[in-house]
């Protein structure tokens, strides 16, 4: 679909939020801008120079555009203001991915296209991990996964983490404007369940990732004491919300939507 030298689509955009990246970041852009056109980066308070890096880079490529947030906001905040700024410019659907080289940018064309044939849905990244991924975060992933299939009551997600998707923009910035969470690590599980319980329907596809030793110019944010804790509250709601909205929930269920 559409590339480098293609028309740019004026329906989906590529987003990557950003975060003192690391070097990573220019191959990252790099390979999605040889796929897709348009691709916005929010780079979101960097202080590791990615920001004038990448700027640099779209003063050469009418299909990046780089957005500079003053202050760190975290993940889901910089998605946010993104998706803002591109409904203002008539796009109605997003794919989010990782500035950090992890996620697969090839599959940019076949993860529109899906979006393309089912424009309600989300289109969801299931991992695909290889040897390089640690063990701890491929089990605590699990859990999370069991908590999401609960709170919607299996309606099919297959990874509740993974940022590597396509929203569509409208709901997504619904549920978010309707509440001040899902600002950080707890924006991808979030949306996947709110998005869920509003009738998003979503389609999986498999995506490999892949991990980045320090060595490799792998940088990671995670804080395993911060975010797991950020996690565990967010399920916590979650829950409360899974509850309230139960009985509609099974009914929908039953009725096999
Ligand atoms: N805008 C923004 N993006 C972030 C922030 N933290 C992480 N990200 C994005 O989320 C992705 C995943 O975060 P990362 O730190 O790599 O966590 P990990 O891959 O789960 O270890 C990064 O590649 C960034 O694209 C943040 O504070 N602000
Ligand atoms: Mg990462």
């Amino acid at each position: 679909m559409t590339g480098e030298r293609a028309t740019p689509s004026a329906t989906h955009l590529v987003l990557i939020p950003s975060y003192n990246p690391g070097p990573k970041v220019y191959d990252t852009v790099r390979a999605a801008r040889a796929r897709w056109s348009p691709v916005w980066v929010v780079v979101d308070g960097s202080t590791d120079g990615s920001a004038e890096g990448l700027q640099a880079m779209a003063v050469q490529d009418d299909g990046l555009h780089v957005i500079n947030l003053p202050r760190n906001m975290g993940k889901g905040a910089a998605v946010l203001h993104g998706i803002d700024a591109a409904a203002t410019q008539g796009f109605t659907h997003v794919l989010t991915m990782d500035s950090d080289g992890q996620h697969p940018a090839e599959l940019i064309p076949e993860f529109m296209a899906a979006s393309v044939r089912q424009p309600s849905a989300m289109v969801l990244g299931v991992p695909v991990f290889d040897a390089s991924a640690p063990s701890l975060r491929v089990q605590g992933r699990k859990l999370s996964n069991g908590w999401a299939n609960l709170e919607t009551l299996w309606a099919g997600i297959g990874d509740s983490l993974f940022g590597f998707r396509v929203y569509p923009i409208a709901p997504l910035r619904r549920v978010m404007h309707a509440q001040h969470w899902m600002r950080r690590f707890d924006f991808d599980p979030e949306a996947v369940v709110r998005l869920c319980w509003r009738g998003v329907q979503p389609v999986n596809l498999p995506a490999r990732v892949q991990y980045f030793g320090a060595d490799e110019g792998g940088v990671s944010h995670f804080n395993y004491l911060r975010d797991n804790l950020l996690l565990t509250w967010m399920h916590g709601r979650l829950l409360a919300g899974f509850v309230v909205r139960l009985p509609w929930l099974a009914v929908r269920r039953l009725r096999g939507r």
